[in-house]
């Protein structure tokens, strides 16, 4: 099991209460469109994705960014039972979605540029390593159920 010191939990956690779910998720789904063209395979049902434009102002990106920052939210509020909370997810994304869990690194990197660049001088190297190990936990839990 994963074991978080106080001072990680509280640099996540003080971190999270500063987030805008919806545009910090909005950003990170829409750059790993951007940057990882590929991943749009799986949002064919979304619309138009043809420049980084169109996938910027896309609702359904932005919604579904939002859908999945706050569900990643669950982490934060549950750092001691990330894997549990996610197995149901974790079958979906596996059986259901079909979605190859290397992209869920991906969009954790991108999530900590976003946040980065939201924050400035505020994420500090601290609260940035506490957010890697995160990114790294929620992408284990959520690729446990696959098989
Ligand atoms: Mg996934 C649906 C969470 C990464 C592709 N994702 C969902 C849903 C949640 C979620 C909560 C809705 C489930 C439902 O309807 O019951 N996703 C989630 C998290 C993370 C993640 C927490 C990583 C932090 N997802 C992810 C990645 C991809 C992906 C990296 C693909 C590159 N998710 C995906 C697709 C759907 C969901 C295709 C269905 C979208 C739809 O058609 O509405």
């Amino acid at each position: 099991m994963v074991h978080w010191t106080a001072e990680e939990k509280q640099l996540i956690t003080s971190t999270w209460g500063k987030v805008n779910v919806a545009d910090c998720g909005a950003e990170a789904l829409a750059r790993l469109l951007i940057v990882y063209p590929w991943t749009q395979r799986f949002f064919a049902s979304f619309g138009n994705l043809s420049s980084p434009t169109a996938i910027l102002g896309n609702p359904m990106v932005r919604a579904h960014g939002k859908k999945v920052l706050t569900s990643f939210g669950e982490a934060v509020k549950n750092l001691d039972g990330i894997k549990k909370s996610f197995a149901q997810l974790s079958k979906l994304h596996c059986d259901k979605l079909h979605v190859d869990p290397e992209n869920f690194r991906l969009l954790g990197d991108i999530l900590i540029i976003v946040l980065a660049s939201h924050f400035g001088k505020d994420f500090t190297p601290g609260c940035q390593a506490a957010w890697q190990k995160l990114v790294r936990v929620v992408a284990h839990g959520l690729g446990h159920e696959y098989h």
